[in-house]
C-alpha cells in the first residue's frame, strides 16, 4: 500500500513533524507569536481569526503541524476528529450551535496558511455560496 505520509522539505517524517520552523501556526502555539486563544486541549488549539468574517470567526489547529486537512486526515485521522470536536464545542459556547467549519485547502483555494486550520464560522445568518 502507498504511503500516503506526507513529505516535507528537509526529509521530515510525520513523526518528527511537530513544530515547523517559520510557520506561523507553529509559532502561536507554541506561544511564540501571540493570539487571543479562546480554547485548546493537549491536542488542538483554537484562537480567534484576525480578520473575522462574521461575529463568531474561530481558527481551529491541530497542535502538531500538518499542511492541510488531506494530509492531517491521511497521517492522524483521529486528530482530525479532535480538531472538529473542538470547533464544535466552540461553536456551542460562543454562537447558537449553527456554525460553518472551512477548510481552504490549496493556494486556489483560499489557503494563505500551510497548517492546517478550521474556520468555525457563525453568530449570525449565512448566505451561500462564498466568493
Ligand atoms: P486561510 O484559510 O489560510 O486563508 O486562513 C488563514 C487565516 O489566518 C486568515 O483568516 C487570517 O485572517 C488568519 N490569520 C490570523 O488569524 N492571524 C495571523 O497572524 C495571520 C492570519 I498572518
Amino acid at each position: 500500500m502507498a504511503d500516503a505520509r506526507p513529505h516535507y522539505p528537509g526529509g521530515m517524517s510525520s513523526a518528527e513533524n511537530l513544530a515547523v520552523p517559520d510557520c506561523l501556526f507553529c509559532r502561536i502555539v507554541a506561544g511564540q507569536v501571540p493570539a487571543d486563544l479562546v480554547a485548546g486541549t493537549d491536542r488542538v488549539v483554537a484562537f480567534r481569526d484576525i480578520n473575522p468574517q462574521a461575529p463568531l470567526h474561530v481558527l481551529v489547529v491541530p497542535r502538531d503541524h500538518h499542511a492541510d486537512v488531506a494530509q492531517l486526515a491521511a497521517v492522524d485521522p483521529g486528530l482530525l476528529a479532535d480538531v472538529v470536536a473542538l470547533a464544535h464545542e466552540v461553536a456551542q459556547t460562543e454562537a447558537d450551535g449553527a456554525y460553518r467549519l472551512v477548510f481552504n485547502t490549496g493556494a486556489e483555494a483560499g489557503q494563505s496558511v500551510f497548517h492546517v486550520h478550521g474556520h468555525v464560522i457563525g453568530g449570525r445568518r449565512l448566505g451561500w455560496s462564498p466568493a
